[in-house]
C-alpha cells in the first residue's frame, strides 16, 4: 500500500473549477427556493467562489455562464476576481432559454436560427479573449420529443457545420469543449447524447476540440470510468462536470450518491495521465444547491473530490500490475479496494494545516461568520437564480 507521504506532493496539483450558477438560487420544475444571502450580482457570486477557495485552497477558478453572468466590462470582472484571489475560467454558452431555440439551436432547420446560435458563441469567444479563459463549453438542449419530429441525420449534419463555423473562431490557445447528455430537455433524442457522438463531432473539428464528461449525463448502470479511459486514450477528454445523480440529471453534491464511482473515475483519470501538472483535463463542478447552503455545499464538493483523488493516488500500481500479470483476480481487486477503503481524512487535515489552510474547512466556514454576513448584507435587489 502506498502511504500518504508519498502522494502529498501530488495533491498540490488539484484545481477544481466552480460554476457561478452554484451560488444562485436553483430548484426543480416544481419550485425554486429562495435563500438568504444569495448573490445579487456576478461580483457577489465571484466573492462566494473565492470564499470556497480561501477555505480549501482547491478552487482557484470560477466558470461563467452567458447570458447569466453578462457584464459590460469583462476585463474589470477578471481583475475583480484576481483581487479576490481567484481567476475566471470556462465560458459556458446558453442556447436553451430563448423561444427561437424551441426546435433546436446549432442543429435547427432554419439558417437564421442557426446563425443566431453561432453568433452567441462568437460573443462567448470574444468574452474569453477579455477574461483570459481557455475553454468554451457547449452544452446543447437540441433534440426532439417525438419520432418523426426531425430528421436525425440532417440535424447531425447541420450541427457539424455550425460547430465547424464556431471552431474557426476559437483561438490558438483556446478550446471548444462539447458536452453530451442522453436526455432532457428533449426526451426522444438529443443531438449530442453520448461520448461517441461528442467524440465524432470534436474529432472532425481538430485538436483544440475536446469532450466534456458530465458525470450525471448517463443512463443508470453506465460504466463511466470506461468512458474516461477511452477518451483519455484518444486524447479527447477535455473536462469533467462533476456532480452526483440518483435518478436523472440531479446535479447533487459530487461523491454524495456514489463515492466508489467517483473513486473509480479518478483512478482512471490518474491511470490515463489526466491528473497532474502536464494534464489538460479540467476538473469542474456542475451542481446546484436547492435546499442546502450553497457555499458549504461547494466546500463539501471540492473536499469530496480531493478525498477521492487522494485515495486514487494511493492505489499501489505495482501490486496491481503484478496481480494482473499473474492473473490473480482477487489480489488485484484487494489492492483496488484497500485504496478505496483508506480513510485519508486525518492526513488531509494535517496536509491542509501544513499549507496554512483550516484543517476542517466545513467547520472553519461555519465559524467564520461569512454566512451571517451575507445574509444580512444581501437584502434588496434581486437574487440571482439558475434560470
Ligand atoms: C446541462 O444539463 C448541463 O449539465 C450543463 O453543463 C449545465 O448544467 C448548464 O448548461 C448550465 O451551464
Ligand atoms: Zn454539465
Ligand atoms: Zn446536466
Amino acid at each position: 500500500m502506498t502511504d500518504f507521504a508519498a502522494i502529498a506532493a501530488a495533491l498540490e496539483h488539484q484545481a477544481i473549477e466552480l460554476p457561478s450558477w452554484a451560488f444562485g438560487n436553483s430548484g426543480t420544475r416544481f419550485k425554486v427556493f429562495g435563500s438568504a444571502g444569495t448573490p445579487r450580482s456576478v461580483e457577489e457570486k465571484i466573492a462566494d467562489a473565492a470564499t470556497v477557495h480561501r477555505f480549501t485552497g482547491l478552487a482557484p477558478t470560477v466558470a461563467l455562464h452567458i447570458p447569466w453572468d453578462r457584464v459590460d466590462d469583462y476585463a474589470a470582472l477578471a481583475r475583480y476576481a484576481e483581487d479576490h484571489g481567484i481567476r475566471l475560467g470556462t465560458i459556458n454558452s446558453n442556447t436553451f432559454q430563448d423561444d427561437d431555440y424551441k426546435l433546436g439551436s446549432l442543429s435547427h432547420v432554419d439558417p437564421k436560427v442557426r446563425q443566431k446560435a453561432i453568433d452567441h458563441h462568437f460573443e462567448c469567444i470574444d468574452i474569453m479573449g477579455e477574461t483570459g479563459s481557455r475553454d468554451l463549453k457547449i452544452w446543447l438542449a437540441d433534440g426532439t420529443n417525438y419520432p418523426g419530429q426531425g430528421d436525425l441525420r440532417g440535424r447531425q449534419d447541420r450541427l457539424a457545420e455550425s460547430l465547424a463555423t464556431i471552431y474557426e473562431r476559437v483561438g490558438e490557445d483556446q478550446r471548444l469543449v462539447l458536452e453530451y447528455k442522453f436526455f432532457e430537455p428533449a426526451f426522444y433524442h438529443t443531438d449530442v447524447p453520448d461520448w461517441g457522438t461528442s467524440y465524432a463531432q470534436v474529432a472532425a473539428l481538430g485538436d483544440r476540440a475536446v469532450v466534456c464528461l458530465d458525470t450525471g449525463h448517463h443512463a443508470p448502470g453506465t460504466n463511466i470510468e470506461f468512458i474516461v479511459m477511452q477518451l483519455l486514450r484518444l486524447g479527447k477528454l477535455g473536462s469533467f462536470d462533476f456532480n452526483s445523480r440518483f435518478y436523472a440529471d440531479d446535479d447533487l453534491i459530487v461523491g454524495a450518491a456514489d463515492p466508489f464511482q467517483l473513486f473509480r473515475i479518478i483512478v482512471e483519470v490518474v491511470r490515463g495521465g489526466g491528473y497532474g501538472p502536464d494534464s489538460d483535463v479540467a476538473f469542474m463542478l456542475d451542481q446546484c444547491h436547492n435546499i442546502e447552503h450553497k457555499i458549504p455545499g461547494q466546500i463539501r464538493s471540492v473536499l469530496n473530490v480531493q478525498e477521492m483523488t487522494a485515495r486514487a493516488l494511493l492505489v499501489d500500481r505495482d501490486a496491481l500490475a503484478a496481480a494482473e500479470e499473474t492473473g490473480d483476480v482477487l489480489a488485484g481487486h484487494q489492492v483496488f479496494m484497500d485504496a478505496f477503503y483508506t480513510d485519508v481524512r486525518a492526513d488531509l487535515a494535517a496536509w491542509r494545516e501544513e499549507r496554512g489552510l483550516p484543517a476542517d474547512p466545513m467547520r472553519a466556514y461555519a465559524e467564520s461568520g461569512y454566512q451571517a454576513e451575507i445574509e444580512t448584507a444581501r437584502v434588496g435587489g434581486s437574487q440571482m437564480s439558475w434560470t
